[in-house]
């Protein structure tokens, strides 16, 4: 059903995206599969869950014929989904999102073929043995400081890297930027940026400066913290090339940076986004300062770059925070008991929303969009908006951070702030 729109390419004119002939190489296995047999750890937990919810009343047979109602439906979800992504460009609504999305809908249906069939790729942990990739290394998740100077210079290096982003899953090929020398290698996250309302901010993009950056595909950057015309600012710029442009940080907030190079969703999908913090000027000083990005990560085969495929179905195999899944829950964040801590929190996407929640205490204050409210339980991020959280832990112990949308939760996103005196059994600092 879905194989044949796959096929189709963009009529008169050959699928150009750069990337194009790395993706070429990831391997096409699974044929026709249907969605219901790609990904085997669904079905595994929808039958764990009526077999407990059945309490072993219902015999295999009836679970069979539940599971294959839900074959039924993913199938029908996956269709729709997919005929409407490699629909004829042409219709109004078409010519819209391909002015927003700078390709069309064609192009994605090719991509959508070269990547393969979402989920057909075996991506477990055991699938990328014998595949190098970077070592772990927790992403220190205190704010960086605004840097010196009148005006604020930051040197984005776009690099390319195999990493984990899952102790449970296979290696993978990310995307990402490294800002004035931090590199999160071992992760899939891009360091935060952080300035002061008002700042003149001066951009040098460098799309692969050296061979380590291992860059081979054009790049860009767009800021949503600016106000510059974008055709200029965040003109995508070929391997090998340094774009340097400046703008004033005008508007206080917790702003999304990105790749802005088509198909967008997939640079964003592939590890391209981050978080830009624009202090407001009355900002009254706390305990500790905390950064959280919320990112989903679309695997390909092991060691490859991300699926296309599955970011279209919206299909994240991981949701973590700074890049690793559930990183500060085996490293938890230790901070003092009654301190007011500040968290920033970016909903980098690129598809998925964010609840995000600390279990044990209530937000005094949560700020998004320059609006404060007060007594917050959880705050609503969209994708690519961001805010900040201001609370305190009152007694000795380990407090949980998510985004209270579970099934998300469950995907990697979901750490540990633990009291500096928590008497806590087994937990690693
Ligand atoms: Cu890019």
């Amino acid at each position: 059903m879905t194989l044949k729109l796959h096929r189709r390419r963009p009529p008169g004119r050959s699928w150009h995206h750069p990337s194009d002939r790395r993706i070429a190489r990831a391997p096409l296995s699974g044929g026709e599969r249907g969605p219901t047999d790609r990904d085997p750890r669904i079905l595994e937990r929808l039958d764990q869950r009526i077999e407990e919810r059945l309490d072993g009343e219902t015999t295999k047979s009836n679970i069979a014929v539940l599971l294959s109602g839900f074959a039924v439906l993913m199938a029908a979800v996956a269709g729709i989904t997919i005929f409407a992504v490699a629909g004829e460009p042409g219709g109004d609504a078409d010519a819209g999102d391909e002015a927003l999305a700078g390709h069309t809908a064609a192009e994605h249906a090719a991509a959508v073929e070269a990547t393969g069939a979402a989920g057909a790729t075996d991506i477990s942990a055991e699938a990328g043995k014998g595949i190098d990739f970077e070592a772990y290394d927790r992403p220190e998740p205190a704010l960086p400081a605004v840097p010196a100077g009148a005006v604020k210079h930051f040197r984005l290096d776009v690099y390319e890297h195999v990493t984990k982003v899952s102790d449970d899953l296979a290696p993978t090929r990310v995307w990402s930027y490294g800002v004035n020398g931090e590199f999160n290698r071992g992760t899939g996250v891009s360091e935060p940026m952080v300035v002061n309302q008002g700042d003149r901010v001066e951009i040098e993009l460098v799309n692969g400066g050296s061979k380590a950056m291992d860059v081979q595909m054009p790049h860009s950057i767009d800021f949503h913290s600016s106000e510059v015309a974008p055709n200029e600012a965040f003109a995508t710029i070929p391997p090998g090339e340094t774009h340097e442009f400046s703008f004033v940080a005008k508007h206080p907030g917790v702003y999304m940076y990105h790749c802005a190079t088509a198909p967008v969703l997939h640079h964003t999908g592939a590890g391209m986004v981050g978080m830009m913090v624009v202090k407001p000027d009355d900002l009254a000083p706390v305990g500790q300062e905390l950064w959280v990005t919320q990112q989903e990560f679309y695997l390909g085969a092991p060691g490859e770059d991300a699926d296309l495929a599955k970011m279209e179905a919206k299909q994240p195999d991981v949701i973590a925070f700074n890049g690793y899944a559930n990183q500060y829950q085996e490293h938890p964040i230790t901070v003092d008991r009654g301190e007011r801590v500040r968290m920033y929190v970016l909903n980098a996407g690129p598809s998925e929303w964010s609840a995000f929640h600390v279990i044990g205490t209530v937000f005094d204050k949560a700020v998004t969009d320059n609006g404060v409210a007060r007594d917050a339980q959880t705050i609503n991020l969209a994708p690519s908006q961001g805010g900040y959280v201001e609370f305190t832990l009152d007694e000795e112990g380990a407090y949980p951070f998510v985004t209270h949308a579970f099934a998300d939760t469950g995907k990697g996103a979901a750490g540990t702030l633990q009291t500096r005196h928590a008497d806590v059994e087994g937990m690693a600092h």
